[in-house]
């Protein structure tokens, strides 16, 4: 029998890895017959918020963003968004003012997303609402090793003030050095396994963990086993440092 007071969960002041075993239950107004668990948030100092939900047949999740913009992605199952339909890899993105319904579940569907305050730039129009989808988003590899393949999701382009990037290692596959940065992080494991550092501490991670990376937590991965290592992560860019 596993022993219920053991987790991989740790949460310090400059990363968090959040594994479901610890997952509680929140109840998000406007977001109604559907389970909702906020991973991070600025509760635990972050600068955005992350959630991940499981849905079904009679799940709504409604509303009108206020000040920050909200980036949903379908991790598995399938519904629809404003009336589109979203199967697992695709996403819409979802600007400041703007309504938005996300209905029509399958049961068990899980829909990760990320939820930041945007930042206007003046002289720049707030990006309109974007629907995609990964599987049409080439995976480049990353700083010339094809073994790492970054898949850009959202535009590169200054009116966004967010990345969201689908990271791809095969078993072996590492980050080529050790990452100091200002930019944060949230992330989700869609597949595999491997070893996290953070902050010069070791963590193994498998699909389903997420990880939270403070303004400067210093971070690097390899992945292990025999399927490439694959998670969904979170940047803030674009905006001048304050
Ligand atoms: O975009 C990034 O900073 C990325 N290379 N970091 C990461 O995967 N931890
Ligand atoms: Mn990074």
């Amino acid at each position: 029998m596993e022993i219920s007071a053991l987790t991989r969960s740790v949460v310090k002041s400059n990363h968090a890895v959040i594994c479901p075993d610890g997952y509680v239950n929140s109840v998000v107004p406007g977001w109604t017959n559907c389970t909702v668990n906020v991973i991070i948030n600025e509760q635990m100092g972050a600068r955005f918020c992350q959630t991940q939900i499981t849905l079904n047949e009679e799940s709504r999740l409604t509303g009108i963003t206020q000040a920050s913009q909200i980036f949903f992605y379908v991790i598995q199952g399938q519904c629809t968004a404003n009336e589109q339909l979203r199967t697992a890899g695709q996403f819409v993105y979802i600007p400041i003012g703007t309504e938005y319904t996300i209905e029509n579940a399958t049961a068990g569907t899980q829909v990760l997303t990320f939820h930041k305050v945007y930042e206007e730039l003046p002289g720049y129009d707030v990006p309109a609402i974007l629907f995609g989808d990964a599987a049409n988003v080439a995976g480049n590899p990353f700083l010339g090793d094809p073994a790492l393949r970054l898949q850009v999701l959202l535009p590169d382009e200054l009116p966004f003030d967010m990345a969201v990037n689908i990271f791809t290692y095969d078993p072996g596959g590492h980050l080529p050095f050790v990452e100091t940065h200002i930019m944060e992080h949230g992330l989700i494991y869609l597949r595999g396994q491997g070893v996290y550092m953070l902050d010069h501490q070791w963590y193994p991670i498998r699909k389903g963990d997420a990880i939270w990376m403070a303004p400067y937590c210093q971070q690097w991965f390899t992945a292990m086993g025999k399927e490439p290592a694959v998670y969904i992560y979170y940047k803030n860019v674009n905006r001048f440092p304050t």
